[in-house]
């Protein structure tokens, strides 16, 4: 008895379950959870690595930005074309996303066919594979009736890696799987395919999107299930994508909300990440594939390679004497004739067995059962470790989502394609088995795509459609504020007249030209203290200025202006001046000092004199009545009186730009021109004084009244004329009236409309109100307003803010347009607004103030180039070389306004070489220089 016992057990030993030896010979293929935690935590190394700059370009997984932001939120709608190429099989699609009758609402309708890809253009030149889409693609339309005529909005889901910097542009960086067609990588492949259709007669679409399968795969599954954020394919190639948050993603500017990121896992381990768990078998595959040492990770999973691994397997067993007891087919040793149908057909539960033996008697191998056991177990093992990768890969993705949201537990559904998930019959359990084991803290679940991935290529690109056409409003509104050279020709030619008739008579111009009897620029002769009062635009300076030998001090003090007072009675202004002079004097000690003093008046005022001037009308912010058509001089000097403790000896009476030109002139003396580009606009520039007609006839006039006996105002003047020494004057434009009269209304916008209307002085300094900084705010408002209602922006939100006047100062865009400033800053000076935007919506408002600097620079640029051009002509010369004095919190503190305006005047006033002086100390220095000059003649 104990003799049988013996040898059924040694039989037994001989008849050893024969999957055990396939355990032991692959027993590096089979992975426990240790392994396959370790190999996740390997993973989320990498998703770390490429996702951020420093270590992007090194890092082999390449997490490419696929600029999806949103998974489907249910506005998607449209009737699209769609291609589906680099999976097995190359489709052709229509697809109807909630567009038409019949279809149950909310849902999609598709039709679809596949065309082959012959071998040949699979490594033949890409343009012959390209036209090859495209042909098919006509064909398609063809059988559809789908009309050639009409240019069709087109989704191209492209299963291959591509760097996008948008949604319809993506470079190719490497071909897999069995695609090698020649002169692609690196190149656009939407653009090629665009040249394919161009090639293709009657064939015009609009590619809106480019999607990797993957991508699409997440698309079509969050159609049905808004919790899917994740796609994968496990088919001929395998990757995955998932909704990572915009701030991890260095590479695309913008740090809130989420994007889609195409991870490209394929080629985990192409750094060498994976070697421990490479067998010798994985290494045979990778060398004898078309791509060694790339895709490591897809060469262990998909479907191209685990037929040829089970091969190479069995094979390896059999010359071992492991499997046909020996025996090694030519079939066994032929690449490929193992496929991963073959595979999926061995590990079938239920006719596995038998699948197996067809299998191997297909390969000449007449195998006994436990051969077919054995290799049975080997396909097993073989896809059992493909579907542990991709757990392995996938937990690492859902671990990274979950930390990324600080969620202990986390729901989310993968949205899962490709033939091995499809058609292998085991895999999908075992794969969300080992998931769920690896990860129990989440609720992870699988959908399947049913219908491929057009559907959700076709959602993208309803998406970027709406993006698109959403651009488009956005760019063409832009537009209007985009002035083209002819455009600027005009205003300088407008300028140029507006220039000439002003200087001829008061009344025909809409550009003042006032005289400001200011006629030399400083020689430095000047000497002693003086006060400069200096009203702005923003707010009121005292200035103390001493001039000594080549030097000159200054202290000052500044003192805002309350709105009450600006809008008040002109008594209360002026009296509001005094209060702050008689400060001034105090602090510096020289309340019972009667100085001579410079009064900067930034407004327009009709002067006789150097110290007198009848204000025309306020402009800015200014509305004091009982001042316009009053000498301003005289409403100082009474508010001084009423007080009756200070006294001022007002010898000079300048507008800011005068007091700016001589405040430069004083360092530069090719210094003839003074600009203001702050709360308000203005030039004034030294002209000749034959050229100003109105004078030269007040002159006559006056001339006639003397011949009649009557008191002559203008003596100082006609003394000056008289002793020849004065051939200039300056002339203060008052440009910013500009427009007045209409002629700008081909370029005025609705937008400068609005303003223009809600503005204090309606229908009055129009080229001011598109460009200074008292309105540039406004008019970004203005459009930001629109844009809102439009639906274009703030999700269509329009917050009482953004309704509000005055609430978008120009500083802010200053600040925006900074270059300095990530989207981030803009986004949180936005939200100090009360205005909740997305990134997009960041990008937009940036643009608008973009444009609407750029154009008040541009027009600034076209006015200097007409006066430069003028005073060139005016002397004469083919090339003239000239300075101006400028100021204003505009030109000085916005980023790009300066640029734009000296660029837009080189190229509008080629022969003129016009330099640019910022002024330190403003206009101060100027008025002083001024006084002291007028303060000399007067008392010569
Ligand atoms: C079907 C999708 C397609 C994707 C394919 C992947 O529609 O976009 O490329 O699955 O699976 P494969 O066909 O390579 O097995
Ligand atoms: C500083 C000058 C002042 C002028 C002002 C304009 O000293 O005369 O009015 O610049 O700039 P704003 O303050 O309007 O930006
Ligand atoms: C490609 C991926 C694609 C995957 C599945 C891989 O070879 O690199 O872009 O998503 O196959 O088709
Ligand atoms: C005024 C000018 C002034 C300019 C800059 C304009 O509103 O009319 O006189 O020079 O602003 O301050």
């Amino acid at each position: 008895m104990f003799v049988a016992h013996l040898v059924s057990f040694y039989f037994s030993k001989l008849q050893e379950d024969p999957t055990k030896k396939v355990d032991r010979f692959l027993h590096a293929m089979r992975l426990n959870d240790d392994q396959l935690n370790e190999l996740s935590a390997r993973f989320q190394a990498e998703l770390k690595k490429g996702l951020s700059a420093e270590s992007n370009a090194a890092a082999a997984v390449k997490m490419l930005p696929t600029h999806v932001c949103s998974t489907p939120d249910g506005s998607e709608k449209g009737q699209f074309l769609a291609l589906d190429l680099g999976g097995s099989k190359f489709k052709v699609l229509q697809v109807k996303v909630r567009e038409c009758v019949g279809i149950k609402k909310g849902d999609v309708e598709m039709e679809e066919k596949i065309y082959p890809v012959p071998d040949e253009l699979l490594t033949g030149r890409a343009t012959e594979l390209f036209d090859h889409v495209s042909e098919s693609l006509k064909d398609f339309m063809h059988e559809k009736n789908i009309s050639l005529e009409k240019k069709h909005p087109l989704a191209f889901t492209f299963s291959f890696p591509c760097d996008q910097s948008r949604l319809d542009q993506g470079t190719l960086l490497n071909w897999s799987k069995n695609y090698k067609a020649r002169g692609l990588q690196g190149k656009d492949v939407v653009q090629a395919l665009r040249e394919a259709v161009e090639r293709t007669e009657g064939l015009d679409v609009e590619i809106l999107a480019m999607v990797n399968d993957t991508v699409a795969t997440m698309m079509t599954c969050g159609f049905d299930d808004s919790y899917c954020e994740v796609g994968i394919i496990v088919g001929t190639g395998t990757n995955a994508c998932y909704m990572e948050e915009l701030r991890h993603i260095d590479l695309v500017e913008g740090d809130e909300g989420r994007m889609c990121v195409n991870t490209e896992w394929g080629s985990f381990g192409d750094d060498g990440a994976l070697k421990d768990f490479l067998t010798e078998f994985d290494r045979e595959v990778d060398a004898a594939s078309s791509n060694p040492g790339k895709q490591i990770f897809e060469k262990m999973v998909s479907g191209m390679h685990l037929g040829e691994l089970v091969r190479l397997v069995v094979l390896k067993m059999a010359k071992l004497g492991k499997l046909f007891d020996g025996r090694v087919s030519d079939a066994l040793r032929t690449k490929g004739k193992i496929t991963t149908a073959d595979v999926a057909a061995m590990d079938e539960y239920r006719n596995g067995l038998k699948n197996t033996k067809d299998v191997l008697d297909e390969l000449d191998l007449n195998p006994s059962d436990d051969d077919c056991i054995a290799v049975q177990h080997v396909s097993t093992i073989v896809s059992f470790r493909s579907s542990n990768l991709v757990a392995a890969g996938l937990a690492a993705i859902l671990t990274r989502i979950r930390q990324n949201r600080n969620m202990g537990a986390l729901r989310i559904t993968v949205g899962v394609d490709g033939t091995v998930y499809k058609t292998h019959p085991q895999y999908p359990k075992r794969l969300h088995k080992v998931v769920r084991r690896l990860l129990p803290e989440c609720q992870v679940r699988f959908v399947l795509s049913e219908s491929g991935s057009s559907k959700g290529a076709a959602l993208v690109a309803a998406v970027a459609q709406r993006l698109t056409s959403l651009r488009r409003q956005v760019s063409e509104t832009l537009s209007l504020f985009r002035l083209k050279e002819e455009q600027l020709q005009l205003v300088k030619a407008r300028m140029r007249s507006g220039l000439d008739a002003g200087l001829r008579s008061k009344s025909s111009s809409t550009i003042k030209m006032l005289p400001s009897f200011v006629y030399l620029t400083p020689d430095g002769t000047e000497r002693g203290k003086y006060l400069a009062l200096d009203l702005g635009g923003t707010n009121f300076r005292a200035l103390l200025v001493r001039f000594k030998k080549q030097t000159s001090r200054l202290y000052h003090k500044i003192y805002t202006i309350p709105l009450e007072i600006m809008q008040g009675t002109g008594e209360e202004l002026f009296d509001h001046l005094a209060q702050c002079v008689c400060d001034f004097l105090d602090y510096m000690g020289l309340k019972n000092t009667r100085l001579p003093a410079g009064f900067t008046f930034s407004f327009p005022c009709e002067q006789s004199a150097i110290d007198t001037g009848t204000l025309v009308a306020w402009t800015k912010g200014f509305k004091a009545t009982d001042s316009e058509g009053h000498d301003v001089v005289s409403m100082l000097r009474e508010a001084i009186k009423r007080r009756n403790d200070i006294d001022l000896d007002i010898v000079a009476l300048i507008n800011d730009t005068v007091g700016t030109m001589m405040s430069c002139a004083h360092e530069d003396q090719r210094c003839e021109i003074g600009m203001i580009a702050g709360t308000g606009t203005n030039l004034c520039y030294m002209e000749e004084l034959k050229n100003i007609e109105k004078i030269e006839q007040r002159a006559t006039k006056t001339e006639e009244k003397t011949q009649k006996g009557e008191k002559n105002e203008n003596a100082g003047a006609e003394k000056n004329k008289k002793d020849g020494e004065m051939q200039k004057m300056c002339i203060n434009t008052e440009w910013g009236g500009l427009g007045d009269d209409g002629c700008l209304d081909d370029i005025i916008t609705l937008y400068d409309t609005e303003v223009d209307q809600n503005s204090i002085n309606q229908g009055k300094q129009r080229f001011e109100k598109m460009t200074s900084g008292m309105y540039l705010g406004e008019v970004v408002r203005q459009v930001l307003l629109d844009l809102t209602r439009r639906g274009l922006l703030f999700k269509g939100h329009v917050s009482e803010t953004l309704k509000t006047p005055g609430i978008f100062e120009t500083k802010y865009l200053s600040q925006i347009e900074s270059d300095r400033l990530a989207l981030l800053q803009v986004r949180s000076i936005l939200q100090q607004l009360g205005l909740h935007g997305t990134c997009h919506d960041s990008i937009i408002v940036k643009h608008v103030c973009l444009v609407v600097s750029r154009r008040a620079a541009q027009l600034c640029g076209a006015g200097m180039a007409a006066v430069v051009d003028k005073i060139r002509e005016n002397r004469g010369l083919d090339h003239l070389d000239i300075a101006v004095g400028v100021d204003g919190s505009l030109y000085k503190l916005h980023p790009h306004f300066s640029q734009v305006l000296k660029e837009t005047v080189r190229v509008m006033a080629p022969q003129c070489d016009v330099t640019f002086q910022p002024s330190e100390e403003g206009s101060g220095k100027g008025a002083a220089l001024i006084a002291a000059v007028a303060r000399r003649k007067r008392d010569v």
